[in-house]
């Protein structure tokens, strides 16, 4: 069970769908989309109407290639937004490596934070600690300005892996307590696309840390690798395949731009594999063909 803020999450119950709410002018898929608080609203309700669990609010784009922005002008593209978001029943998540941004963000309403960095700012780990609210660790080799140049691992699944556990018993000993961590393996942030594909078929060796797994793959570039050169908002089919695979592999929470298709995707992906098998008396009940 996962406590954010006056909401509880059955993580364990079935999968759940984090819906992307972007306020960027640069977001790789969906940048500019949203200009305003109001336009954010809407965006947010349409996505708890279409069935999203969670929001993860961001407004510092971390595609490759991105430079940073500075904690003021974070600040000021997020707040008004995230102060309106926090009125609907949903919990919100601040995507966010930046404390400061995050410590004002939990003010605001939100109740989770989102690390592509992986908690590495001490003062990030203390926040967390001392707000006791959720964090999702996500795995990322150097920057986003740097990181898709030439990334190796050696096997990238075991290193990850490893690397996200490390990061996980860095944020214990710091205070943060178990249940709070939900762990990341950050597709598209320092891997090729064949980096991606492994992971999220060895995606298991994640979720067997016992750790609740969260997994990115909307509309990212690796799918180009077998699609072809579709622009993002025509990625959504092979999302879809992506996080049927990731439920099927025991991710628990799904981060998509796409609610209502990716919902389905996991729903389905869901019932699949946790279908009961019928007893003979059941069976015959059945009607034919
Ligand atoms: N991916 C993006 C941003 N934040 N957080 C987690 N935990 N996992 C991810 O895979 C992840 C993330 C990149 O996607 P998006 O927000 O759509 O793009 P941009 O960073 O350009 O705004």
């Amino acid at each position: 069970m996962l406590h954010c803020g006056p909401f509880r999450l059955k993580l364990s119950l079935r999968p759940h769908i984090m819906g992307i709410i972007n306020l960027t002018p640069d977001s790789f898929s969906d940048g500019g989309l949203i200009k305003n608080p109001v336009s954010a609203f809407q965006r947010a309700a349409t996505m708890l109407k279409q069935g999203a669990d969670i929001l993860d609010v961001g407004a510092e784009s971390t595609r490759p290639g991105a430079l940073p922005i500075s904690v003021a002008e974070e600040k000021r593209r997020l707040l008004p937004a995230l102060k309106r978001l926090a009125r609907l029943p949903i919990p919100i998540s601040v995507d966010t490596s930046k404390p400061e941004v995050a410590a004002a963000a939990l003010e605001a309403g939100a109740g989770m934070i989102n690390d592509i960095t992986g908690l590495k700012d001490p003062a990030m780990l203390r926040l967390a600690a001392r707000r006791r609210v959720p964090v999702v660790i996500m795995h990322m080799r150097g920057a986003p300005r740097s990181m898709q140049r030439a990334p190796r691992y050696g096997n990238v699944v075991s290193k990850v892996r490893h690397e996200l556990l490390a990061a996980a018993r860095r944020a214990q000993s710091a205070g943060v307590k178990r249940e709070k961590i939900i762990l990341d393996p950050g597709i598209g942030f320092g891997k090729t696309p064949v980096h991606n594909f492994l992971l999220l078929r060895e995606l298991r060796q994640l979720a067997n840390t016992g750790y609740p797994i969260l997994v990115g793959p909307s509309r990212k570039s690796f799918l180009t690798a077998i699609l072809g050169p579709l622009p993002p908002r025509e990625r959504i089919w092979g999302t879809a395949a992506a996080v049927t695979l990731a439920v099927a592999h025991g991710a628990r929470i799904i981060r998509v731009h796409d609610v209502s298709e990716m919902r389905m995707a996991a729903q389905v992906a869901h019932a699949i594999q946790h279908v009961k098998i019928p007893s003979r008396r059941e069976n015959a009940k059945c009607p034919r063909k």
